[in-house]
């Protein structure tokens, strides 16, 4: 090195050192005066005594009256967030199908995903931090991930209708504030609509334009050029909407118009007079098996139901019998694999698609999907999450939980595909139009997360091609009866399982119990996991009749109460009658 570079090397070095130095005094400066603002910010937040609070499946959920403390540090914790991925984050306060008195907070990434796995430990402990020990929280945090806190912080902030929402978003504003951080409240959305902002953003508009205004007007274009002229056989445009008394009824309404003629929406339990998911609802009609008491439905009339942030949806309808029929997200996952499948195929693109469920998917839909369409299905665990993460293994993968929560992923490489072939002139008109017809479809789509409007809208657009009525979807596949029973036990972490929750590792000899009930039936199956959102251990049970799925869940649930620690009375048979 000549003489000269090495005085630069010096100089170079020595700046550089410099520069360190004055930074590390300047955060350090700055990060005491912050977070011994949010520790001074904390006594308008108090948090109560001997309450464990835990980022579950779906973020923080419990009773609203004591979540404010939470929603103050989760202000605290989407600015650090923020901080972390350098670009604007977001939080949703909503408790979903749960009753109108719950609430909570969820976190979401930049691009629209749920909060990384890992800071969810992060989010506990600082729930979970006392009041004074907030600064030393926070200062953990900063240090195992080495946050620059001068960075700048920017959050998106929604809510679900829940009376309880505008106090506990002040709550969380506070937090914010504290941190410095620039923030939006969009006042009321639906879960999907806030996570599909936040993409929209920080994808520097590519995904759509960040506004409510602009999810309507992306969605309902691809959904009005997807729509074919002429008239169907059996198809009906018209389908009653069960809003759950929440905010899903409440976007439908602004969707409508931009919909034009197109379809004939009628929107019932739309919040005007009955209480937010109160018998009615996906979760409700899902676990009830029938429609929400006081719906006027003529056989064959397609109903739809969302939860109460709109990110599930299930679909309904009476045969000419009166008999209910219900069309979850497995039979909503089957119809979209199939549809995309054929596009896939149509295109002559090389693109694998794939369905991902969980173990609650009914036996019949995965043998539908394996054996007649040749779809490989893979298994997650339950929580979008979990599913979210196995789909991004297909170029197109299909994913939704029985429950009716799922959404269909590009892969970029797909997306990039899909988008060249509808513009090369040199492939055959057939090939380039379900090309477009594919742009089109991810534009219906709402890749971030499940959407109920977004997914309402791709499922009428398959029926509409396909001229079916719901009993035509329906009979797709016959679905096997099954049981969902909630047992007490004194600590569920004492059932462990593996497989995707198909096999229990924990308490000892509890799959041995479970596997001897299963082989006394035909089409048995059976699998145990602790809830990750109450504190019960879930029993599910299907086989090819009803009284034997009854009962077959009704057995495993005594070995779950005698190996797992039941509290209160033991289960009780299913009544024959
Ligand atoms: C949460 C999950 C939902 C899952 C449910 C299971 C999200 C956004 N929500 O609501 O997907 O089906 O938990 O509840 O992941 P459980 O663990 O109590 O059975
Ligand atoms: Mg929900």
């Amino acid at each position: 090195m000549s003489k000269v570079m090495r005085y630069f090397r010096v100089v170079q070095v020595s700046l550089c050192s410099t520069w360190r130095q004055v930074r590390t005094v300047y955060r350090t400066g700055k990060m005491s005066d912050i977070l011994a603002e949010a520790v001074k910010g904390a006594a308008a937040h108090p948090r109560p005594e001997g309450i464990n609070f835990t980022y579950g499946t779906a973020g923080f959920r419990d009773k609203s009256t004591i979540l404010d403390p939470v929603l103050y540090r989760m202000g605290l914790l989407a600015a650090l967030r923020s901080k972390a991925k350098k670009a604007t984050v977001a939080a949703m306060i909503t408790a979903s199908h749960n009753p109108e008195p719950d609430n909570g907070v969820k976190l979401v990434d930049p691009m629209g995903e749920m909060l990384e796995a890992a800071w969810e430990k992060h989010a506990t402990d600082l729930a979970n931090a006392k009041d004074e020990d907030i600064g030393s929280a926070l200062q953990r945090i900063i240090d195992a991930l080495d946050i620059d806190i001068s960075l700048p912080s920017d959050v998106f902030v929604a809510r679900d209708t829940r009376p309880s929402g505008p106090p506990l978003t002040q709550a969380l504003l506070d937090g914010l504030k504290v941190m410095g951080s620039t923030f939006t409240d969009f006042g009321i959305l639906t879960t999907p609509q806030l996570h599909y902002l936040v993409r929209c953003h920080n994808s520097r508009g590519a995904y759509g334009e960040t506004t409510e205004e602009g999810y309507y007007k992306k969605l309902a274009q691809a959904f009005l050029k997807l729509r074919e002229d002429g008239t169907k056989k059996k198809y009906q445009p018209v389908v009653i909407i069960d809003g759950a008394n929440g905010v899903g009824a409440l976007k439908t309404r602004k969707l409508q118009p931009h919909l034009n003629d197109s379809l004939k929406i009628t929107v019932c339990n739309d919040g005007s007079s009955g209480k937010l998911n109160e018998k009615c609802g996906a979760d409700f009609v899902k676990v009830q098996q029938k429609p929400p008491p006081g719906m006027e439905i003529q056989p064959g009339q397609r109903c739809v139901s969302f939860d109460g942030d709109a990110d599930r949806v299930v679909f309904f309808y009476l045969n000419k019998d009166g008999v209910f029929n219900l069309l979850d997200g497995d039979k909503i996952s089957t119809l979209i694999a199939g549809y995309l499948g054929e596009l896939v195929s149509a295109s002559g693109l090389q693109l694998n698609i794939g369905v991902v469920q969980t173990a609650y998917a009914n036996g019949s839909s995965t043998r539908y999907l394996e054996d007649v369409m040749k779809v490989p299905v893979s298994c997650a665990k339950t929580g979008v999450k979990h599913l979210h993460h196995k789909a991004l293994e297909f170029d197109v993968g299909v994913y939704f939980e029985a429950n009716g929560h799922g959404t269909v992923l590009f892969s970029d490489q797909a997306e990039q595909k899909i988008k060249v072939a509808s513009q090369d002139d040199s492939l055959d008109s057939g090939k380039r139009e379900a090309a477009t017809r594919l742009t089109l479809m991810m534009d219906l789509i709402n890749q971030t997360v499940g959407d109920a409007i977004s997914d309402f809208l791709v499922v009428e657009t398959i029926l509409s091609t396909r001229d079916w009525a719901a009993d035509d979807w329906n009979m797709q596949y016959k679905d096997l009866p099954s049981r969902l029973l909630k047992i007490k036990v004194k600590d569920r972490t004492a059932v462990q399982t593996t497989d995707a929750e198909r096999c229990a590792t924990a308490p000892a000899g509890l799959q041995e119990a479970i596997n001897k009930l299963v082989a006394k039936y035909q089409q048995g199956r059976s699998f145990v996991r602790p809830s990750g959102t109450e504190d019960v251990v879930r029993v599910f049970a299907e086989a090819d009749t009803q009284a034997i799925a009854d009962m077959l869940a009704h057995e495993v649930s005594v070995q779950v109460y005698q190996l797992a620690g039941g509290v209160g009375e033991q289960p009780q048979p299913p009544s024959t009658s």
